[in-house]
């Protein structure tokens, strides 16, 4: 197996240095001039719309044509872009020119469907190649892609194309999880049903299990896409054109559609994935293990990877499925010298055992990142320790849906010295700041929110038809000083680096996923047993958060103890049926009362005390201060 081609040359690699901070603009226009342009741009940034931006706006390229043609036209066509795995041991080896054939295949079958440039595409796949041949041939044509996590219902499905207006849904028979075939066009059947928006439903046969079919609307990948010519000639499109939209929750119960363009997010894609993981096209074997339904494995499986050439890894399914060895058993078959993942893995990892990995060769790690939410120290000690033999620099990566590509992390080969548990510093290029309620920036030592002071190439460029929402959410709570608002506490050290604290919304972080307590709220007061619910992000040592729900219960369902244990099944699975598994609360705990203040508002602080069998903290801006013991007494907790 010839992985390592060393066809790269030095300068190829080298990590530019940090750019003086008057001089963004320089380093953003070095960046971009490593991509392809069919015209080049004449000015970097135009802020005059603020909170709007234009990158390189009056440049033009073409996105697909970045991520693979040019590496095929340059010689490299015999590299592997994926070392695909399938959860059942299946395996596929995709070198960047059968990229470019089944890309253009792909962009066919989409032409011929009538698409046009601008038109949406929703997406909802599981973890095989497919996924990306159809983000790319969508970013190929200028269709923005709206790509739907596996495990989301077909509600949420549903509502995410109508929000999207999306003509063409691709999805798959059904997928494979923990060596189980589950089915999935069923529920994307359920979710069309409703959506008039879609004209066709392009079928990809993965598990071969019985579908139901609706002629003239629903055609399979095998048909259509098979039988399309291979080449198909890329047209480029404005830098300002929009790539994707990626939903995500925010404070409220229906969640935004981030809107992604295209130069600049390909470009600090592009430069994040290069700088931040050290990684060497030709050389390194990369592996991010996120899902495709998220913006880590847009950024981090599909653009940034492609557009340096890199050779990755995918893997359809969970990480014991067979075994619990399957990741190292993965790292050590490829050689993977770069290993991307989340730190409630990382935790499970623990849990199952130091002598797990083991019993495997890791010694082809050389750069281990890790995201999703902060990663306590004894995580990044035992990561370092267990996969990186404590060689390796493990980056925290703290970045968002809205930021598009990594924003603060401790470069490797900076000779940063590492900080268990901080990410550190924002990367070159980028500004970041911690600030108090006034926006004034705290001192070394001090904790505040967490801010963006300056505009940043990927930046999402709005909330999808819902300008007001984009100031909304992100601009206003800093207007005065024009600073992004990202919804993280975060707190300087005395060295002045910068350690993430959590979200200071109302949005919960699940195993990485960012769940807001408004969503599940409203998921199960949907339920006819439920009078009221109040929802809060109890810590969790496994997935960092887990989901606990205070439920008033109504009429009969209220005082038949005997039911108790049913409703709050039945509860629990009904929030994984309104938005998926990964929202499925940890606890439902039936209460009398909830706690509110005297404007009515539910002070979630005094039910993470309960969740989180705390003492309860300070009760005097309730409504009726008796409401806490009643709910624990209920409880059988402390009164
Ligand atoms: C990339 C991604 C974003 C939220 C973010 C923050 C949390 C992500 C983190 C982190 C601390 C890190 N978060 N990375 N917190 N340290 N390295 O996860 O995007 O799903 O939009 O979540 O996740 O709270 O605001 P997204």
């Amino acid at each position: 197996m010839t992985r390592r081609t060393d066809r790269h040359t030095a300068a190829e690699d080298q990590i530019p240095a940090p750019a003086p901070a008057d001089d963004r603009g320089g380093f953003w226009a070095e960046q971009a001039a490593r991509l392809h342009w069919d015209t080049p741009w004449t000015r970097v940034l135009d802020w005059s719309d603020a909170p709007f931006a234009k990158w390189f706006a009056d440049g033009r390229l073409n996105v697909a044509y970045n991520c693979v043609d040019r590496h095929v036209e340059a010689g490299h066509g015999d590299q592997v872009a994926f070392h695909w795995e399938g959860e059942p041991g299946d395996t596929r080896n995709i070198t960047y020119a059968d990229l470019q054939r089944e890309v253009s295949r792909t962009a066919n079958a989409l032409l011929s469907l009538g698409l046009a440039t601008g038109d949406r595409v929703a997406i909802q796949l599981p973890m095989i190649p497919e996924a990306v041949f159809a983000m790319l041939a969508c970013a190929r044509l200028g269709l923005p892609h709206s790509v739907v996590f596996g495990g989301f219902s077909p509600a949420a499905l549903q509502s995410r194309i109508e929000d999207a207006e999306a003509k063409l849904l691709i999805t798959a028979d059904g997928q494979y999880r923990r060596g189980q075939a589950v089915a999935m066009k069923d529920g994307t059947d359920e979710a069309v049903a409703h959506t008039p928006s879609i004209e066709h439903v392009l079928v990809v046969r993965r598990t071969g299990s019985a579908v139901a079919w609706t002629e003239g609307r629903d055609l399979w990948w095998h048909d259509l896409v098979d039988a399309q010519a291979d080449t198909h000639t890329p047209e480029a499109f404005d830098a300002e054109h929009p790539l994707f939209i990626l939903y995500t929750s925010g404070t409220t119960g229906k969640p935004k559609g981030i809107l992604h363009t295209s130069g600049g997010y390909l470009t600090q894609a592009a430069y994040s994935h290069r700088a931040a993981f050290d990684h060497r096209a030709g050389q390194d074997v990369y592996w991010c293990t996120a899902d495709i339904g998220w913006i880590t494995g847009h950024s981090y499986i599909v653009y940034g990877p492609l557009a340096n050439r890199a050779t990755s890894v995918m893997y359809e399914g969970t990480p014991n499925t067979p075994h619990e060895g399957r990741h190292f058993e993965i790292i050590q078959k490829y050689g993977v010298s770069i290993y991307y993942t989340a730190p409630t893995l990382i935790r499970t990892f623990m849990k199952w055992g130091e002598d797990i990995p083991a019993r495997y060769d890791l010694s082809s790690l050389r750069v281990l990142g890790s995201v999703g939410e902060p990663i306590n120290p004894q995580a990044w000690l035992w990561y370092r320790e267990h996969l990186g033999g404590n060689r390796t620099p493990v980056v925290d990566t703290w970045w968002q849906t809205e930021t598009g590509a990594i924003m603060i992390a401790p470069l490797p080969g900076t000779g940063l010295a590492p900080k268990p548990g901080s990410a550190q510093t924002p990367l070159p290029g980028i500004s970041a700041k911690v600030v108090d309620d006034q926006g004034v920036e705290v001192g070394k030592g001090e904790s505040g929110y967490l801010v963006l002071d300056r505009p940043w190439p990927a930046m999402l460029r709005g909330v999808w038809g819902d300008t007001e929402r984009y100031r909304e959410t992100y601009w206003s709570r800093f207007a005065q000083q024009g600073y992004y608002f990202a919804g993280d506490g975060a707190r300087y050290d005395e060295d002045g680096d910068i350690w993430l604290l959590g979200r200071v919304d109302d949005v919960m972080n699940v195993s990485g996923h960012r769940i807001s307590t408004a969503e599940v709220e409203s998921a199960l007061v949907s339920h006819p047993s439920v009078a009221e619910a109040a929802v809060v992000g109890a810590t969790d040592a496994t997935t960092g958060q887990a989901i606990v729900a205070f439920v008033i219960l109504r009429g009969s369902a209220a005082d038949g103890s005997a039911e108790a244990a049913d409703t709050i099944t039945a509860l629990r699975n009904h929030v994984a049926q309104e938005i998926g598994p990964i929202a499925k609360p940890r606890q439902v705990m039936v209460v009398p009362e909830l706690p509110k203040t005297r404007s009515g508002k539910i002070m979630r602080r005094l039910l993470r005390d309960v969740a989180e069998q705390r003492e309860i903290g300070d009760v005097t801006t309730l409504a009726d201060a008796s409401v806490m013991s009643l709910i624990n007494n209920g409880l059988g907790g402390p009164a």
